[in-house]
This record gives C-alpha cells, structure tokens and sequence, in this order.
C-alpha cells in the first residue's frame, strides 16, 4: 500500500462526510451505528428486553435492537444491543490541550541526549500514595517496556530508577534528591474521590516548600491523567492512556535542553 493511502482520512474518499455534524459509523457513512452492552436489574425475559429498548431508544439510538441477552443472576439480565445514534458532534471545534514534543524512538532520544545534554540523564519513578497499580509505571519505566516500545531501563543515556507503588511523597522527593533526579515521574491509577489530585496536589506542594520544583521536571501519567488536569495541577505534563517511553523520554529531553537543564 502506498504512502498517500496510509495517510488518507475518511474525508478524502466520502463526500458526504461533514466534520461540523459526526455521528459514528459502523457499515455506511453517517449510519450512526453503535454496540453496546449493559446490565438491567429485572428479571430476563420479553419484558426486560423491551425495557433495554426503551432505554436505548431514550439514550438517543433509533432502531435499537438486542442481539444477546441472558441471566446474570436471578433478577438481573445482561444485553448485548445495536442502534443508531441521532446525535452529532462539531468535530471542527474541538480543542484537546495535549503535550506538544517531537516523539522519537529509542536511538534518536539516546543520541539527542549525546548531542544536546552531554550526560547521563536521571529519571526517577513511582505510583505514589495509596496508589497499588504498578502496570502503568511499569510500562513506561521497565526494561521490556510495552507493547513493542521499550522502557526507560533500556535506554544508554537514561538512568532510570523505578521505586514501585505506594511510595509516600517524601520518600520520592529525598530519593530524588539523592538520586540527582532530573525529572520525577507519577504514576495514579485510582481517582475515587479525587485521591490522585490529592495526593498530585501534595507532591507539588511538598516540592515548591523544598525549594525543588524549578530544579525537576515534574511528570504524572495514568489512564485518567490528562495533560490539562497535569498543568492546572502545577505539573509540566501529563500522558493519558496509550503512553509509551518514547513520549515521556522525548518530553523530558527536549523540556531539559528548552531550560537549559545541563
Ligand atoms: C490490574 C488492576 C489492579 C491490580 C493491580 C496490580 C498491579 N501490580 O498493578 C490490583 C488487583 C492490585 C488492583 C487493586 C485495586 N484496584 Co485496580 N485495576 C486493575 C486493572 C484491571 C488494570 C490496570 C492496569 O494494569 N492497566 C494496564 C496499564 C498498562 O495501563 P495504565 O495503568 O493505564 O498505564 C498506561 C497509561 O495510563 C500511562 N501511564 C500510567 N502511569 C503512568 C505514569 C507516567 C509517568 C506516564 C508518563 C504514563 C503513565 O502509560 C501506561 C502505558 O500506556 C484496572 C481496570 C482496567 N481494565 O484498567 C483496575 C482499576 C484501575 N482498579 C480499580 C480499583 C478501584 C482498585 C482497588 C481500589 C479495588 C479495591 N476496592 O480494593 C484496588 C486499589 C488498591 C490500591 N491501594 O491502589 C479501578 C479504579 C477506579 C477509579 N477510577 O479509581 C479500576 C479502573 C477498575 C474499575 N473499573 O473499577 N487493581
């Protein structure tokens, strides 16, 4: 396959695509067709596939069909439905805040380390808080990295420190100051009740009162980490789901040569 159709867009083959109107699109363009499935706290039967119609039709679906249903458990039955969405969205107008770097791989980051800092970098990382989840930090900082993209332990010009999970914010800050850390890196995976802004909230606080947070790149990540809620958190980015090293290492780099961090 060519270059040009890798990188040709619904728009260049549909002309009845309108970007200021999109609906989703399962067979035909503008169909609106979605999968769901859901649980309803009724018996299952006739009458609690009629309600899973009602329902859907009022979620704004037309034409909503079950294909699968079955009992979970006395009174509760589980579906698996088709619909057309009515609704649309102005896709022209949307504006995503996001981390703006040019990713590299492995290599390219490891050799602009060379060119343009001329040391070893230090990274340190953690899940910190309460916080148990380890895969997300994991992935990012583990020698084998995910997905096909290595992690940070692999890179020459990165020494990386991974501390784990539930690591207390004062136990992360004095281990970057041991380590010489230039940049900290977060992980939280729970936000009920808003733990992860307390918790990334208090590390940002704990760092300005050390006289620290001009002196580190400051980074946290997890699946409901957005880059806005980092900066408004007082972080320098944020990376959602689908991270890879090479986003949050080529971030770092470019950030320390921007403030001439050497
Ligand atoms: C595995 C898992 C666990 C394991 C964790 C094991 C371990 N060693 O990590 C165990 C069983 C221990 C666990 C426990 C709990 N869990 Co849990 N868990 C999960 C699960 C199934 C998968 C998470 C995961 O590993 N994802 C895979 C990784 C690769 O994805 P990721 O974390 O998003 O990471 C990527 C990006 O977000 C980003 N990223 C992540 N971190 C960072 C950091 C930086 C710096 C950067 C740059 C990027 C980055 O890069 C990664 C790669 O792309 C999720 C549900 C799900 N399917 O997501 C629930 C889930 C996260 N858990 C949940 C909950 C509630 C809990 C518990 C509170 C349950 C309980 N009541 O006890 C406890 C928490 C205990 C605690 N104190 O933290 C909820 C969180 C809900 C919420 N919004 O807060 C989820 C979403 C399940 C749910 N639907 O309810 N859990």
């Amino acid at each position: 396959m060519s270059e040009g159709l890798y990188s040709m867009e619904a728009k260049d083959f549909d002309k009845t695509l309108d970007l200021t109107k999109i609906k989703p699109y399962g067979d035909t363009m503008n169909d609106g067709k979605v999968q769901l499935s859901f649980t309803l706290p009724v018996p299952c039967g006739a009458e609690a596939v009629e309600a899973a119609k009602l329902i859907m039709k009022k979620m704004g679906l037309e034409n909503p069909s079950v294909v699968y249903y079955k009992e979970l458990t006395p009174g509760f039955t589980f579906f698996n439905c088709y619909g057309s969405c009515s609704h649309t969205v102005d896709y022209t107008t949307i504006y995503v805040p996001k981390v703006e770097s040019n990713v590299m791989d492995m290599y390219e980051t490891d050799k602009y380390i060379k060119e343009n800092i001329g040391r070893k970098i230090v990274i340190v990382g953690a899940s910190t808080g309460t916080d148990a989840h380890t895969v997300g930090i994991d992935a990012i900082m583990n020698m084998k990295g995910y997905a096909g993209h290595y992690g940070l332990e692999r890179y020459e010009m990165i020494e990386a420190y991974n501390l784990g999970s539930q690591v207390p914010n004062e136990e992360f800050i004095s281990k970057g100051i041991e380590l010489h850390a230039d940049a900290l890196i977060v992980s939280q995976t729970v936000t009920q009740k808003d733990i992860h802004i307390k918790n990334l909230t208090n590390l940002v606080e704990l760092m300005e009162a050390e006289g620290l947070r001009d002196k580190m790149i400051l980074i946290c990540g997890g699946a409901r980490i957005t880059h806005e809620l980092a900066k408004e958190l007082g972080y320098d980015a944020g990376f959602g789901m689908n991270t890879y090293a090479d986003d949050v290492a080529s971030f770092v780099v470019q950030e320390m040569v921007k403030r001439n961090m050497k």
